[in-house]
């Protein structure tokens, strides 16, 4: 997997799209290079200088114009097959495939969180049934990460504040790596999350298997919020129109603006219309919409997207199979007792370790050696001592109790791990003495 050129283990058709244009490439670059190389050292050799050689006259050489034209015609030649391959690979991975789930990832210093259309989320770990292609919506809560995926020789930026995308094709059965390949601060290198495909039988039954996904789907949780954002006051979703546009029409149509432009309604331009809509009016109507950029979170507007979405001609397609076909988040199986170890492979996943140490240095947040048990001071006053229950409302909910001299900068765990994975992990922070 590692080896660029390993043609054989084909993770997704992409790999092997990538690695065949990165082989003709080598292949061609280096066929021209030995050609010219030898010829120089041939030449080089064969009209040297000998000793005792008369001195002779250098032959008055003109143009050739044969010549001229063959060196320049075929690196033209060549060049432009390395673009037009380029091209076309480039445009094979760019373009919707058709049926993609949808997929929203963020990237946050230093994980990266998933969220499903059926509502639920997980910390990284995506778990897709192979086969039907995928489509991620990724964005950032605070710098650019860069969501890299090797095995499918994959790349693309997280821009905070903008959505991009990626398309994939989970083909193969595996777990893969997905890392975060762009310096986004000190625990970047432990910014990494797994691509787990799951054969679609084993992956119904692990479904199967876990709990009830979350009581709302992200469409759903998505209408709520635009009902009570007031969009409804200016919007109708179908039929008469109010002020603004008609919610209900057609994702990926071409908006006609104000500045005779026009736009196709994707994501990231529907994410710039709620939270700067003056940035891209539609033809025709007033531009007194309201930005909601300080009442709706970036996980809310990825929600309200999701509804809009849901609205438009292919709810039969989207909307309504998410229920079986969507994704959701791990709910690890099995009530044995909270292991250490496993708590301590959790603290590594989750990237807990990116931000504490367990050596007693300080990173990001205090270090994890000699934790429990010790006496916690907060910033703004007050103290405790880090018992069980500290320790899960640490977990669960780090703004509550902020430790002094430090960042409130830890993520929420609350709903993104499971109660037996918040054991594990308590009884390996027990663990740790000095
Ligand atoms: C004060 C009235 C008003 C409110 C409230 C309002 N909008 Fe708008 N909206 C408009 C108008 C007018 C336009 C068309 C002009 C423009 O593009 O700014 C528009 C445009 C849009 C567009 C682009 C539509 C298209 O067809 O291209 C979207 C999407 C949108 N609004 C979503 C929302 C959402 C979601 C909310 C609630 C969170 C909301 N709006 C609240 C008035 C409003
Ligand atoms: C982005 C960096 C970051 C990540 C990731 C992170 N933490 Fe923290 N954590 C902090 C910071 C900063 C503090 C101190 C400020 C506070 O209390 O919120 C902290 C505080 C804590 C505390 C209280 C420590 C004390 O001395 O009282 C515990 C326990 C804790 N984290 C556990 C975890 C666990 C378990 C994980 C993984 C599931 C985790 N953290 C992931 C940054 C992080
Ligand atoms: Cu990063």
């Amino acid at each position: 997997m590692a080896n660029a050129y390993a043609l054989g283990e084909a993770a997704s058709r992409t790999t092997g799209q990538v690695d065949a244009l990165f082989l003709f490439i080598t292949v061609v670059s280096l066929f021209f290079f030995l050609l010219v190389e030898g010829l120089l050292i041939y030449f080089a050799i064969r009209y040297r200088k000998r000793k005792g050689a008369e001195p002779s006259e250098t032959p008055d050489i003109r143009g050739s114009l044969f010549l001229e034209t063959v060196w320049i015609l075929i690196p033209t030649i060549v060049v432009a097959s390395f673009f037009y391959y380029g091209y076309m690979v480039f445009r094979d991975i760019r373009t919707p495939p058709p049926g993609a789930t949808d997929i929203h990832v963020v990237g946050r210093q230093w994980l990266f969180e998933f969220r499903y259309p059926d509502g639920s989320s997980s910390i990284n770990e995506l778990r897709v049934p192979a086969g039907g292609p995928l489509k991620l919506i990724l964005s950032s809560d605070d710098v650019i990460h860069s969501f890299y995926i090797p095995a499918y020789r994959l790349k693309q930026d997280m821009v905070p504040g903008q959505y991009t995308t990626l398309y994939l094709h989970p083909d193969k059965a595996g777990t893969y790596y997905i890392l975060c390949a762009e310096y986004c601060g000190v625990a970047h290198s432990t910014m990494r999350a797994k691509l787990i495909v799951m054969e679609p039988d084993a992956y119904a039954a692990w479904r199967e298997k876990k709990k009830a996904p979350a009581a709302l789907s992200l469409a759903e949780q998505g209408k709520g919020l635009v009902e009570k954002s007031g969009c409804l006051g200016c919007h109708a979703l179908e039929g008469k129109e109010k002020i603004g546009p008609n919610l209900g029409q057609d994702f990926g149509r071409k908006v006609l603006l104000e500045d005779g432009t026009s736009v196709t309604a994707n994501e990231e331009y529907l994410r710039e219309s709620i939270l700067d809509p003056k940035a891209k009016v539609v033809k025709g109507y007033p531009a007194v919409m309201p930005t909601f950029k300080e009442s709706l979170s970036p996980d809310d507007v990825g929600a309200i997207i999701a509804y809009l979405k849901s609205l438009s001609g292919d709810k039969e397609k989207d909307g309504k199979k998410e229920g079986e076909k969507g994704v959701g988040k791990e709910e690890r199986e099995g009530k044995e007792a909270p292991s250490a170890q496993k708590g301590k492979e959790l603290a590594e996943t989750l990237g807990c370790l990116g931000c504490h140490s367990v050596d007693g240095s300080v990173r990001v947040g205090p270090s994890f050696e000699g934790l429990f048990g010790r006496q916690v001071e907060f910033e703004g006053g007050g103290k405790a001592t880090a018992d069980e229950a500290y320790l899960r409302e640490s977990i669960n909910l780090p703004r509550a109790k902020v430790v002094k001299g430090f960042p409130d900068v830890m993520p929420e765990f609350k709903g993104k791990i499971s109660e037996e994975d918040l054991s594990a992990i308590i009884a390996y922070l027990k663990t740790l003495k000095q």
